[in-house]
């Protein structure tokens, strides 16, 4: 497959006026007849009337009323068309019930529904497919569906039909149509300047009873948007609809927005708090959107992370905003480290703003999305806070209605604060985690602290150039009060000293507060200094970071040298979950331990290789020992954070039952799981059933309750969608494979929903020990499925081929086994772009 170019991009030959598109909709055989107003566009540097379009059946194509007879390829439609403005129209019919790859016009359970970004547009009509060509769509729908969708406002409808037109020029990435039996739970909101919005969440009939919490959860953020950017919504309807069958978890679509139903559906009965926490997040952000992404939408897809880094930022100020900002800081880079790290530091890593792509879908990743908010989180610290609104104000201003770069968006920065960003600008260009190494030195009052940065070379990038990274820093005395308030200390070069005067005696540093960049920190440090920081620091994410240290290390010495668990973290563990000041969410996450994975990378880059069975062991070992240890603390904790009141999804319930859930996986090591039966039997809601049915399949005692599971829940799709991934993840290492593929045959199994199908294999390769178990039929089972899920869905199996990426850490059968696999999946023939583009590169 051949690759596309960022310094390849030339501006569009021919630019859109309008768009009249009619669908008149049959399930097999739907027909899309277009009337496009073209112009050339005077920027242009060719006259190549050329139009994508894939798997299109062409009935007839006119331009100015005259029928043409045009060139067709397997990408699209070329002809000759008049040095002036035009009309071009075209009839075309396509199959949405064979859709099984969910981009273009799909049907799922007997709904109509569309999905174009990134390139979905050309597989519903011809049209330049590309996000800098921006239209005013009217869509008008035939057809026999009670309810039919577009973007915009409703202009008619009548019997069998309804017409929509979206006043804001868009791309047709956002565009969206969804037609079928759906019930809305409606709701209204008036913006601040008055404009009076209907609001609808669409939903199939019978999950009309799970949308209260979403509804209210886009209310936050339109008022949220309002109050911290001044982003007002721009039409009198917004509609959300909630769909089973989708590749990811939400679209923009301009006042249409899609949703996998398990971002947007939710009762207490069903949804746990994680859930409930995501879809507020996932609402928010692709309401968000509105802004930053359509009305400022990306030139090409190179700037993807233009509209994704900013609100995947924007989105975890609104949650910071709503719950506690300290737990979504830490919860944050937790995800960041496991999902970011671990991308920027394999085969697949890339720029945050890639120079090229095969497959632009494959490019939806933790480092466009993730390390690109962590981007807009390091700008707005070296510019301070006035000057990151002063920027967006601007950048809102100079570029409403346009489709940008990086580039105008860096240009926005300058303008306003005078710096130069060119440095800067390396952020977005080079990938790799950049390792900053500090040491230390304490003389005549003066204490310096010297960094070090380097970034390990990525595929296609061998050297690197020092970045600009804005570290925040904080001094603490020997008594534990704070001597240096965070400041942030701007290093620019390879190799930077900064120096702290008038101090009284050597401080004990507390580095990076707030995780104020994403680098990986290397500093020679003894457990009694992160006791201390543990004890003294009042930056939450350090405080959390130093027992994340010590449970690390403690961890690696068990794996390396079958070391006892470390005293040091047992002590430290119990001092942070006993104290009583700490926000419990806090608390329990400062229960959590590293994840197998993280622990692989680790001791992958000291120079050992690590094994998959062996941090299993060691994880298992220390979570028995500490269970024993502080069982008395456990039980305090669980009884003294049980919610009587109602169930809420807020913060502070959520997070007193994730301190009592984390204490009854503590006892149910211990008691064999007859706590955790009596929660299990008595839970109203989805976070105490869901938790004690994992302590019991934990304990091995879960076999009755995986019974009842089934039983309560076997109608509820996503419920069962979390009885598919649970079973899967507490399966012994052993057993892990056999549980993905018995599971896989059950009758529940849908190879073509993404959801089910990511609740089986996802669980699968989340279980390192089980997925990369010495006998290779973690990977065989996985390659099998990706073999079957490629005809069917590209984008999907393409993602799910990043459970490989990492096979270069392991041992030389473990990697023989894998390679075998990559090239078994390699050499499937018609394997699709997608799957072959990720296989090759994580191939290498
Ligand atoms: N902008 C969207 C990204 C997306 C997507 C969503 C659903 C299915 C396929 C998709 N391809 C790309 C989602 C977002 O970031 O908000
Ligand atoms: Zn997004």
């Amino acid at each position: 497959p051949q690759a596309v170019y960022l310094s390849d991009y030339t501006p569009p030959a021919y630019l859109v006026d309008e768009v009249h598109l009619t669908f008149r909709l049959a399930a097999e055989t739907t027909r899309v007849i277009s009337k496009i107003r073209f112009r050339p566009n005077p920027e242009a540097q060719n006259r190549d009337f050329f139009l994508h379009g894939e798997g299109l059946s062409l009935v007839s194509a006119m331009i100015d009323g005259a029928a043409i007879t045009p060139e067709i390829t397997p990408e699209g439609l070329r002809a000759v068309v008049p040095d002036a403005p035009f009309t071009f129209q075209a009839e075309v019919e396509i199959n949405p019930a064979a859709n099984t790859a969910l981009e273009g016009l799909y049907m799922s359970n007997g709904m109509y529904c569309t999905q174009c970004e990134a390139e979905g547009f050309r597989k519903i009509t011809y049209y330049p497919d590309r996000p800098d060509v921006m239209s005013v769509f009217t869509v008008r729908i035939e057809g026999d569906a009670p309810v039919m969708l577009s973007n915009g406002d409703v202009v008619a409808q009548g019997d069998g039909f309804a017409e929509w037109h979206d006043p804001w020029p868009k791309p047709a990435y956002l565009f969206a149509l969804v037609a079928g039996d759906l019930i809305n739970h409606p709701d209204r909101f008036t913006t601040r300047s008055g404009r009076d919005v209907e609001l609808n969440i669409w939903v199939r009939p019978g999950d009309e009873g799970k949308c209260a919490f979403g509804m209210e959860a886009l209310k936050k953020s339109m008022t949220w948007d309002e109050e911290v950017y001044g982003r007002e919504y721009d039409l009198d309807i917004f509609n959300i609809v909630a769909v089973d069958d989708f590749n990811m978890g939400a679209m923009e679509n301009k006042g249409l927005n899609i949703f996998n139903s398990s971002c947007v559906l939710s009762t207490a009965e069903t949804s746990t708090d994680a859930n409930f926490e995501r879809i507020e997040a996932i609402i928010a952000h692709e309401y968000f959107h509105n802004w930053t992404g359509n009305r400022i939408t990306c030139r090409d897809w190179f700037q993807l992370c233009l509209k994704e880094g900013l609100t995947v930022y924007r989105d975890s100020e609104f949650t910071s905003d709503m719950r506690s900002a300290p737990v979504k800081r830490i919860s944050d880079v937790i995800d960041l480290r496991a999902r970011q790290f671990r991308e920027d530091n394999g085969p697949l890593a890339h720029p945050v703003r890639p120079a090229s792509f095969v497959e632009i879908n494959n490019f939806y990743t933790a480092t466009v999305y993730e390390k690109g908010a962590e981007l807009i989180g390091m700008l707005k610290r070296l510019v301070g806070d006035a000057a990151y609104r002063k920027a967006l104000d601007l950048y809102f201003e100079r570029h409403d209605g346009q489709a940008c770069t990086i580039e105008d968006w860096l240009t926005v920065f300058e303008n306003v604060t005078g710096r130069d960003l060119a440095q800067f600008k390396r952020w977005y260009e080079e990938a790799g985690t950049p390792r900053l190494k500090v040491s230390d030195e304490f003389k005549d009052g003066t204490y310096t602290l010297h960094f070090e940065q380097e970034t390990p070379p990525t595929p296609g990038q061998e050297v690197k150039q020092p970045r600009v990274i804005p570290i925040a820093v904080g001094l603490l005395g020997a008594n534990g009060d704070e001597v240096q308030a965070t400041r942030v200390l701007e290093m620019t070069q390879a190799a930077q000293s900064f120096s702290f005067d008038g101090l009284a005696a050597r401080p004990i540093p507390s580095i990076l507060r707030d995780f104020s960049a994403p680098v990986i920190l290397e500093r020679d440090t003894d457990n009694a200094e992160r006791a201390f920081l543990l004890a003294h620091d009042t930056d939450p994410f350090n405080k959390w970071e130093a027992g994340r240290a010590l449970a690390r290390d403690g961890l690696i010495a068990m794996i390396r040298e079958d070391a006892a668990p470390d005293p040091a973290y047992l002590d430290a563990v119990q001092m942070m979950a006993r104290d009583e000041a700490l926000d419990p969410a806090f608390r329990a996450l400062a229960l959590g331990l590293p994840s197998e994975d993280e622990l692989a990378q680790s001791l992958f880059e000291m120079g050992v290789t690590p094994d998959p069975q062996a941090i299993w062991q060691a994880l298992e070992r220390l979570r028995n020992t500490r269970a024993k240890q502080i069982e008395d603390l456990a039980r305090e904790l669980y009884t003294a954070h049980q919610v009587t009141a109602p169930y809420r999804p807020d913060a502070e319930q959520s997070g007193a039952r994730a301190l009592a859930n984390a204490a009854l996986a503590m006892i149910s090591r211990v008691d064999g799981g007859a706590l955790a039966a009596q929660q299990f039997d008595s839970a109203d809601n989805m976070t105490q059933q869901l938790a004690a049915w994992s302590c019991l399949l934990q304990a091995g005692a879960g076999d009755a309750a995986t019974k009842a599971f089934y039983d309560q829940w076997q109608q509820d799709r996503l419920v069962i969608d979390k009885w598919f991934s649970l079973q899967i993840v507490h399966a012994s290492p052993e057993h892990t494979a056999e549980a993905a593929s018995r599971l896989a045959n059950h009758a529940d199994f849908n190879i073509r929903n993404p959801n089910r199908f990511r609740a089986t294999f996802g669980a699968m390769v989340t279980s390192p020990a089980g997925f990369h178990h010495a006998s290779g039929k973690g990977y065989r089972v996985l390659a099998d499925w990706l073999i079957r899920l490629d005809p069917l869905n590209p984008q999907t199996t393409a993602r799910m081929c990043s459970a490989f990426e990492t096979w270069r850490r392991y041992d030389d059968t473990r990697q023989t086994l894998i390679k075998a696999e990559l090239d078994r999946i390699l050499a499937t023939p018609g394997l699709s772009r997608d799957t072959t583009e990720m296989v090759t590169r994580i191939r290498g």
